[in-house]
């Protein structure tokens, strides 16, 4: 066996693991590791900042189902890997993040950078390891991807010592198989049929594991053949379409949502591929008195508002098949219609009576108007993410992308680019406030480098919008919440990349247009109107559903 250094077995690893890009910025402590990754097949992407690279290989992960893979220096670049690392986690998100360390020698003593990297990331990755030695190689990085990728999927980290990434070795990769999920137990299956045919009024509550379990269309199949209404949480949207007529829209968003969507009169919930970490059942099951199905690849967590009768812990696919076949009622229609309806009516009335061209609803109107169906939208965080999950009708699973575990600010830009580096066949687009925008701008220049073609929408309110309405709704004044933002559009210039403003959301149509027409990086300066944030939450908690 030809001899090689471990850290081209590394890489020769991660080619196996069929690794095409890895996101980061290059230190002193990982020269062999890059200049094994120059004669790879894995191309490599500099970012400006550790932080994007984690956001980056976090949304490729999520929209591949393949773990992104990030990587740093020791010290200062791993920590700033931090942030994306631990969104990784909490979203769900298969990650590798693979560190630079001292020499193994060096790391029993104070030194120059030296942080305990692993220590750092223990609480924000499902597993992690140094790699001590080289026959360790093909284990560890074979068991990271396996670890990352297996449900919940989530981040995994390696550290890589300098000492040893020079050693010779003689490895190679390990062969791996794709994994196929375990079939539902038949009895679980029976028992929830049952309790399905007993219900009065169920309802199901979708999240992220049935995007990811690729079982959207057979959702929708037994939500509409059943009759049983459908909300989603955010990072749910695209579950069932907008359209369906047992779809109640988005859930989630604030303390009242579940009186809009029907979970006050429901006796019954079924929860497919739903987290706690998106909405906690607390919010929607609040006197603990509901009934709950509990269908996911994982067993549920545990809570005093989620108690269930029966869990399904299989595949969710074949799951909901399983479980359309075994059911034979069908419930009454006219109270999904009336509840639907109501949902619609109200949001409907919502932009009829604040009418303001400035404003989000008009905003994300003509956003939709102007993209298709199978187009990309990446939300980042803040008031514009809850407009966003209100009123950005969504028809597929994994057109609509929000951070809705960790829900970091500055995931939209760098998220954006890994998509569309990933799938440069798609229209991507990204929306986020000034606040997270700013947190991550120097990425339109790895976005220009690197062809990474989006059109980067700024909700431009000078100011942290939906912490500023929290501050009015509980104090009637602001503290700390505004700020100046530079031209926004000779910033682009800046960059070389395209500006555009539009002063209304009239001009909109014509610059979208325009922008999803042009094959280049562009930034649309768009001046939001938030008066209406104060009264979102208020104004919604008011809707009662008809029982
Ligand atoms: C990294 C990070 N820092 C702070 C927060 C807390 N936070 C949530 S939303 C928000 C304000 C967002 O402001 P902006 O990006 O301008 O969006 P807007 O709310 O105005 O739409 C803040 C500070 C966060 N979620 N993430």
């Amino acid at each position: 066996m030809t001899k090689l250094k471990a850290a081209e077995l590394l890489v020769r690893c991660l080619e196996n693991e069929d690794v095409k890009f890895a996101f980061g910025i290059p230190g002193e402590e990982n020269l062999d590791l890059m200049d094994a990754i120059h004669d790879s097949a894995i191309r490599f992407i500099p970012t400006r900042h550790e932080g994007a690279a984690a956001f980056m290989a976090d949304f490729y992960g999520r929209v591949t189902g393949h773990a992104g893979v990030c990587l740093s220096t020791l010290g200062p670049g791993a920590t700033n890997l931090v942030t994306g690392v631990a969104d990784a986690y909490l979203d769900r998100a298969p990650l590798v993040a693979i560190t630079a360390q001292e020499p193994l020698s060096q790391i029993h003593k104070e030194s120059h950078q030296y942080i305990n990297i692993l220590e750092v990331f223990k609480p924000i990755t499902k597993w992690g390891s140094r790699i001590e030695n080289t026959v360790g190689i093909p284990e560890i990085v074979r068991k990271a991807f396996k670890i990352a990728q297996a449900e919940k999927p989530g981040s995994a980290h390696i550290e890589f010592p300098t000492d040893v990434a020079e050693l010779e070795t003689e490895g190679k990769p390990l062969p791996w198989e794709r994994i196929r999920r375990p079939s539902p137990d038949r009895q679980s299956l029976q028992k929830a049929a049952e309790l399905i045919a007993h219900a009065k009024s169920p309802m199901i509550l979708a999240g992220n594991g049935v995007i990811r379990g690729a079982a959207s269309e057979e959702l929708t199949r037994f939500a509409e053949e059943h009759c049983i209404p459908v909300a989603h949480t955010m990072m749910g949207k695209g579950v069932i379409p907008w359209t369906s007529p047992m779809s109640l829209l988005t859930m989630g968003l604030q303390i009242y949502d579940y009186e809009r969507l029907g979970f006050n009169t429901a006796d019954l919930v079924i929860c497919i591929g739903y987290d706690f970490v998106e909405y906690d059942p607390k919010y929607w099951n609040r006197r603990s008195d509901k009934k709950i199905i509990h269908i996911d690849f994982t067993p549920a967590e545990v809570s005093a508002n989620y108690v269930t009768e029966v869990e399904i812990v299989a595949d969710i696919r074949e799951s909901i098949q399983l479980l359309r076949d075994a059911c034979r009622t069908t419930k009454d229609v006219a109270r999904v219609r009336a509840l639907r309806e109501s949902i619609l009516s109200r949001l409907q009335a919502w932009s009829d009576e604040r009418k303001g061209l400035s404003k989000p609803p008009a905003i994300l109107k003509e956003l939709r108007n102007a993209m298709s169906e199978d187009d990309i939208l990446i939300s980042d965080v803040g008031a514009h993410k809850i407009w966003m999950a209100r009123f950005f009708e969504t028809y597929k699973p994994k057109t609509v992308f929000m951070s809705n575990g960790l829900s970091s600010m500055g995931v939209a830009l760098p998220g954006g680019i890994a998509i569309k580096l990933a799938q440069p066949d798609r229209r991507v687009v990204t929306v986020s406030g000034d606040g997270g925008f700013m947190m991550m701008v120097h990425e339109l220049e790895t976005a220009h480098r690197e062809k990474a073609n989006t059109i980067n929408i700024i909700l431009r309110d000078g100011g942290f919008g939906s912490i500023r309405w929290k501050q009015i709704n509980k104090f009637g004044r602001t503290t700390g919440t505004e700020f100046s933002n530079p031209d926004l559009l000779e910033l682009a210039k800046a960059f070389g990349v395209r500006g555009f403003q539009a002063m209304s959301s009239k001009e909109l149509p014509s610059i979208l247009e325009e922008a999803l027409e042009l094959n280049e990086v562009s930034v649309v300066d768009v001046p939001v109107d938030y008066s209406d944030n104060p009264f979102l939450i208020q104004e919604m908690g008011t809707i009662v559903a008809p029982s």
